[in-house]
């Protein structure tokens, strides 16, 4: 199926909270709310306001600030949590049912009719309160389908907004994804949300398995950050999506993603992880001769993004041994130096030499090419 349009439903204002080092100040999330209404979500997920007496407050503080981004909040599925929700000034409720054996042993005891049954109830408690409100089913790829698709059915009935599968541990591959998403989109009318974590490295892939499978919502949050390792980035799922359907996210600000990652990143305490797409530090950095050569030829010989679509300048570097002549031409010609090609020749072996012990730095590489030419 080609994706047509996806909602992103950005959750670092609640799974986001779950990862370990996390925990955000009122301030803190009015910023986290603001640059991502700024860069264009659709939606912002936060903590159940049952959380603690501050969850509330803060919940009841982001939905009363002037945002396009909807807010949601997101609470078990108990009538008692949905009371307390529902006039918080959120747009709408997302609410979670475990579906799969092991919580359905190991947590809340419920059969799948008892399920349905609390289920209906607060749905149609949410709808009667004239709310969006969405059911997703905790750990939905160790879910028998056959109850999986049960419960979505029921729940389909009672025309919600959303049912939502979650791979709450993480073990789905992208064909499962693909297969039971477009199973449930065979069941059901609503639109479908994806929660994908990250514990086999998936998450990404899977999102984008489950859009081509007719999902419309994508969880994310700000650098991946949630429970355990996390769920699909945000910047990541941007880039999985450019790189094949650029119309998609056209309409999002991406030059802002590389301060999105910032903030959020010093917020809890971690950089910026090195192999994020698009905002990692060495993201748009080009090493290798070979590399370095065709970037300086034609970029998009190495690169699928323009770095300066977020705001990013490219980098050559060129003071180590796997350097090339065309990486220390452009360093000369950067400077304002002439090299024959023997001169090329010659210095790029030396540095290749001398850079054997140790790569060079910028001022030493400068030093050994100055010192090249005659005054
Ligand atoms: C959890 C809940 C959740 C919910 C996902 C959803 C998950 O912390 O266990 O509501 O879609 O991963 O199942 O984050
Ligand atoms: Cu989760």
């Amino acid at each position: 199926m080609t994706i047509k349009a996806f909602n992103i439903i950005e959750s670092t204002l609640r799974e986001g909270e779950q990862f370990a080092p996390a925990h955000f100040t009122p301030s803190q999330k009015i910023a986290i709310a603001e640059m991502l209404d700024e860069f264009g979500v659709e939606y912002l997920e936060l903590t159940s306001p049952c959380a603690s007496p501050q969850s509330e407050a803060d919940l009841r503080t982001v939905a009363a600030l002037p945002l396009r981004a909807k807010v949601l909040t997101h609470v078990r599925c108990h009538l008692d949590d949905a009371k307390v929700a529902i006039d918080t000034g959120a747009d709408g409720i997302d609410v979670l049912f475990g579906t799969s054996s092991e919580m359905r042993s190991f947590s809340h005891g419920k059969s799948v009719d008892q399920i349905i049954e609390a289920g209906t109830e607060v749905v149609r408690y949410i709808q009667s309160r004239g709310l969006e409100v969405r059911f997703s089913s905790e750990d939905s790829f160790r879910s028998e389908p056959r109850d999986l698709l049960r419960v979505y059915q029921a729940i389909d009935r009672l025309h919600p907004q959303r049912v939502g599968l979650a791979d709450t541990v993480g073990i789905a591959t992208p064909n499962q994804v693909f297969e039971m998403v477009s199973m449930v989109r065979k069941a059901v009318d609503c639109d479908i949300e994806f929660h994908a974590h990250n514990d086999t490295g998936c998450a990404i892939a899977n999102a984008f398995a489950a859009l081509e499978a007719g999902a419309t919502h994508i969880d994310t949050t700000v650098l991946g950050i949630g429970e355990r390792n996390g769920i699909v980035p945000l910047s990541g799922m941007i880039a999985r999506l450019l790189s094949v359907h650029p119309e998609l996210v056209a309409h999002y600000r991406l030059e802002i993603l590389p301060e999105l990652d910032r903030m959020v990143a010093d917020m809890v305490g971690i950089d910026i992880p090195f192999n994020a797409a698009i905002t990692g530090d060495t993201a748009f950095h080009h090493k290798a001769g070979m590399h370095t050569n065709a970037v300086l030829n034609d970029p998009s010989s190495y690169e699928i993004f323009d770095p300066a679509r977020f705001g990013r300048e490219r980098t050559v570097m060129a003071g180590h041994r796997l350097t090339g002549r065309h990486a220390i031409a452009s360093r000369a010609t950067a400077l304002g130096l002439t090299l024959t090609d023997d001169k090329l020749r010659t210095l790029t072996s030396e540095v290749k030499r001398r850079a054997d012990a140790g790569p060079l730095s910028n001022d030493e590489l400068d030093e050994l090419l100055r010192g090249s030419v005659p005054a």
